[in-house]
Formats: structure tokens, C-alpha cells, sequence
């Protein structure tokens, strides 16, 4: 393969006359944007401490009230991408979020999708589209594109959840934008009570239109029996992990990101094969080393870290006489639709 030419090889004037024209040649790019076999990730392997990170955050809640504040929230940003791009990934974007005991998170709506997961405290929720749902250690509640979320906190002790949006990708494409609205009203009718799976989903026969996105809180407690079961009733089963789903469609929760909890057996050793998509890893319950590329991190529970598509994963549960339980969240949707995914084993 012969090199190619560079903007050095080319007359000054020459570039200049393109550039005047808002014209590039392509060959000395052509490399860069289409590299050989691998493509090129900004993506580094980042950890962050649940520990190190909560100390700051209460610290935000002494600095900036949070009429100031909105969303008072410290984003995981990854180095490779910038820390003021607040990318985790090429399309994810993570936030760490407090809400102190009475404080109210006012209402609004955006085109981003986001999902939360409760990390600690309790007392506080989340309404959504007028559903409100409560939160949990655990528990993952959707805010999905388009729908009006404000969050409360009835309880006493400070809450803190891991915000999870598809942020990055929709401001790309310049589609990012909010809307603020008025204190939402509370209606009956829980998605979570709605939708208890056992095969069954509700029968849609008499109402006009169906919501879209049926169930917007996952109860930590189900999917941590859900994946106990399926260690149990699969005893051979490398993976022991299940996909949070659109109880309707049976397909992704929401339209770009996927969610996914996973379940390492006692001392068990996972290697999950190099596939296309980012991935971001949050400890639920346990101790977890994951190494990735030339990275090993050990985790404990409320810890988070990301890897780099097109890169195999090694987890491994350091608790050898108990499980532990990981949330998942990757951009599985969005590369199949995009036609871009890979498994390369
Ligand atoms: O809770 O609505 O981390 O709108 C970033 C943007 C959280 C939220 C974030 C948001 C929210």
C-alpha cells in the first residue's frame, strides 16, 4: 500500500484557491476518517470511583442550590473525548445526580432519551409523563425522548442517581433541545404494576392508542430475582444477563441506547467478545475487576467505568461466595439500526 499524499506535498496557493471555494482534497484526510481494519476510538477506558466522586457531589449540594442548578449533576466525562464534551462515549453521556431531602428537579421535557439508576438513598421519584415513579437503589426508571420528568424527594437522607442519556449522539446531529413546563399532576396507572411479565403483557383491545413506552420503572428487586432464577434454572449459563425491554415490542427499552443486567456467579470470570458498540459498567451489588484493552479496574458497588467499542471485556466477580450484579448500558440500538454493528468474538 503506497502512502498518499499530504497537504504539505500541495502548493500553498493551490490549497488556499480550495480553501477560498470551501473545497478539501481528500487524500491526506482519507486514512484518518477511513483507517485500516480498526477504527479509531477516542474512547478511553475510564474509571470512576463511587468514593471519590460522592464527597464533590455533596459538595455541590452545599454550593449551588438547586433553583441555581436545575440538575444538579457531575458528569463522568472521558478524557479521550475532551472533558467538556461530557461524553462518556461517542453517543453516551453519564451524570452522577443529587437531589437533597425536599428539593424539587422542576419539570421538563427534551429530545435526548435518558434512563436513571438509583444508587443510594431513599424517598425520592421521578414523575413522568404524570406516572410517579419511585426510587430505589437499583431501580432503572426511563425518561424517554419527548416525555415530561421533574424529580421530588419526600425522604430524608440525600439521594443520588447515575443519569444515563443518549445526549452526545442528539446534539450532533444539532437536535438537542428542552422544554420547561408546568408541575406535573399525578395519574394513576403504574407501568411497573402493569407490566409483570411471566410471559403475559397486557391485552391492548379497547384503548385508542398505547403508549409507547409502557413501563418507565424497572423495580431492582424483580430484575435481581429475574436474574437469580435464571442462574438457577441455567446452571451451565456463562451469561447471566437480561435485557431491559419494551414489555410491548419485546425490543430495546429505548431507541439508541441499550440496558442490561448481568449477574457474575460466585468468583466467575466473564469475558464478553469485542463488539462494535461503547459500553459503560456500574457495580449494583458486589466487587467487579474489569479489565479492558490495557486497563484493569477494581470496582465496588456504585463504581462506574467505560470502555471503547470494537474491545473485548474481561469481568470478573472478586466476591468468591456471592454474586455480584452489574447494569449495562451500551449503543447496541444504535449501531443495528445503523447497519455499523460487529461481533468479532
Ligand atoms: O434529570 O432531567 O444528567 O435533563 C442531564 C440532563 C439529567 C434530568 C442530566 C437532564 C437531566
Amino acid at each position: 500500500m503506497s502512502d498518499l499524499g499530504r497537504l504539505e506535498d500541495l502548493p500553498k496557493q493551490y490549497v488556499q484557491d480550495l480553501r477560498d471555494l470551501n473545497l478539501v482534497p481528500l487524500w491526506p484526510s482519507l486514512r484518518a476518517v477511513l483507517p485500516p481494519k480498526v477504527p479509531t476510538r477516542q474512547t478511553q477506558p475510564t474509571h470512576w470511583a463511587y468514593s471519590t466522586l460522592k464527597p464533590l457531589l455533596l459538595q455541590a449540594g452545599e454550593l449551588t442550590p438547586i433553583e441555581k442548578a436545575e440538575r444538579r449533576v457531575l458528569v463522568l466525562a472521558n478524557p479521550g473525548h475532551g472533558l467538556e464534551n461530557m461524553k462518556a462515549s461517542p453517543a453516551m453521556y453519564l451524570g452522577m445526580q443529587l437531589l437533597l431531602p425536599n428539593e424539587w428537579a422542576p419539570s421538563h421535557r427534551h429530545t435526548p432519551n435518558a434512563v436513571r439508576m438509583i444508587v443510594e438513598g431513599e424517598g425520592a421519584y421521578t414523575t413522568v409523563n404524570g406516572e410517579k415513579c419511585p426510587m430505589s437503589r437499583g431501580d432503572l426508571i426511563l425518561t424517554p425522548t419527548g416525555l415530561w420528568h421533574e424529580h421530588g424527594h419526600d425522604g430524608t437522607d440525600p439521594v443520588v442517581w447515575l443519569d444515563v442519556l443518549d445526549l452526545p449522539l442528539v446534539y450532533y446531529m444539532e437536535a438537542s433541545y428542552h422544554i420547561n413546563g408546568d408541575r406535573q399532576t399525578i395519574v394513576p396507572g403504574r407501568g411497573d404494576v402493569q407490566n409483570v411479565r411471566a410471559g403475559v403483557a397486557p391485552t391492548r383491545m379497547f384503548e385508542r392508542t398505547s403508549k409507547a413506552y409502557p413501563m418507565l420503572r424497572y423495580p431492582w428487586a424483580d430484575t435481581r430475582a429475574a436474574l437469580l432464577a435464571l442462574a438457577a434454572d441455567e446452571p451451565g449459563q456463562e451469561c447471566v444477563q437480561v435485557t431491559y425491554i419494551n414489555p410491548e415490542t419485546g425490543g430495546d427499552a429505548e431507541n439508541i441506547l441499550g440496558f442490561y443486567a448481568l449477574m457474575l456467579r460466585p468468583g466467575q470470570s466473564l469475558r464478553l467478545p469485542a463488539r462494535s458498540p461503547a459500553q459503560v459498567f456500574h457495580v449494583i451489588e458486589g466487587q467487579v475487576e474489569a479489565a479492558i484493552a490495557d486497563k484493569t479496574f477494581s470496582m465496588v458497588e456504585a463504581d462506574t467505568c467505560c470502555a471503547p467499542g470494537y474491545e473485548a471485556v474481561t469481568l470478573r466477580n472478586l466476591r468468591a461466595d456471592q454474586p455480584s450484579f452489574v447494569f449495562i448500558a451500551d449503543e447496541s440500538p444504535l449501531h443495528r439500526k445503523l447497519g455499523v454493528y460487529e461481533n468479532r468474538g
